[in-house]
């Protein structure tokens, strides 16, 4: 997946060289390229923002200067794969007819947008090239988003939850680690995505022990030592339950009455 970020401040981006990120970019699973906003601008001061019509506080961010920016990241090609080790050239990329149509996402990260869940990490992992367009100020000229959803680009306008940034930069790392995790091969284990699927069943994840046994006097709960397997995920699913009643009623009153068993309902 090609993954193209759009900002005024591209050094924010330095931290997806590293760890995880840093490692799917090394493995050629991910290509991530970071654009300065500012390259598309047209004036000596590289102005990106104006005063809102209508009145108000705080600046817009121009509708003509995303325009050209989106157009050119959107009109990029996959990056092609790297010349072979003897330094021949790659092949020229052969035209199917019957491949899929590129599937292009354009994303706004914006506190008004549609909060960002798991469900949506999934769907967006298909995805051929993922942009997202990070907002300052008061954020981008609401015509920028609609004039691509027009156009053969799926938009999405997110939100990572009800607080609110100066921009969508923290935000926009945010879904790329959500998506990129996803993609074939990123994760040393995949069975942690399966794992993940199954307390996507709508339960927050049960507490987790390890070594030392005993530590500054609290214990590991017996129950995890005893060996009796049916007991452990019966526990597990028990402290499922009432961590998510506690700290997430939204989540149990959003449960499925089928998925739930007599136990469960005494829990
Ligand atoms: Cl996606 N952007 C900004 N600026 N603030 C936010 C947000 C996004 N999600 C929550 N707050």
């Amino acid at each position: 997946m090609r993954v193209d970020l759009v900002t005024i401040f591209p050094a924010y981006f330095h931290v997806l060289d590293f760890s995880l990120m840093g490692r799917a970019r090394e493995a050629g699973l991910l290509d991530v390229v970071v654009h300065d906003l500012r390259g598309w601008t047209a004036d000596r001061h590289r102005t990106v923002d104006d005063a809102p019509y209508g009145g108000g506080a705080g600046m817009v961010m121009r509708a003509d200067v995303w325009g050209r920016a989106l157009d050119e990241v959107l009109a990029a090609p996959p990056t092609p794969p790297e010349a072979d080790e003897e330094g021949g050239d790659a092949p020229e990329p052969v035209l199917d007819p019957h491949a899929p149509p590129r599937r292009r996402i354009l994303a706004f990260p914006t506190p008004s947008g549609v909060p960002l869940t798991q469900a949506i990490a999934q769907d967006l992992a298909g995805a051929d090239q993922l942009v997202i367009a990070c907002g300052r100020y008061e954020g981008i000229d609401q015509r920028v988003a609609d004039h691509y959803r027009d156009q053969e680009v799926e938009v999405l306008e997110y939100s990572i939850g009800d607080y609110v940034l100066n921009g969508g930069e923290a935000a926009a790392l945010v879904l790329v680690e959500a998506v990129a995790r996803l993609l074939d091969g990123v994760l040393g284990n995949p069975e942690s995505l399966v794992e993940e699927s199954y307390s996507a069943a709508g339960l927050l994840e049960y507490p987790v022990y390890t070594r030392p046994r005993s530590w500054r006097g609290i214990e590991t709960p017996e129950v995890l030592l005893s060996g009796d397997h049916a007991r452990i995920a019966r526990w597990r699913r028990d402290r499922s339950l009432v961590r998510t009643a506690r700290r997430r009623p939204d989540l149990i009153d959003a449960l499925d009455a089928k998925d739930l068993d007599g136990r469960d309902r005494e829990v």
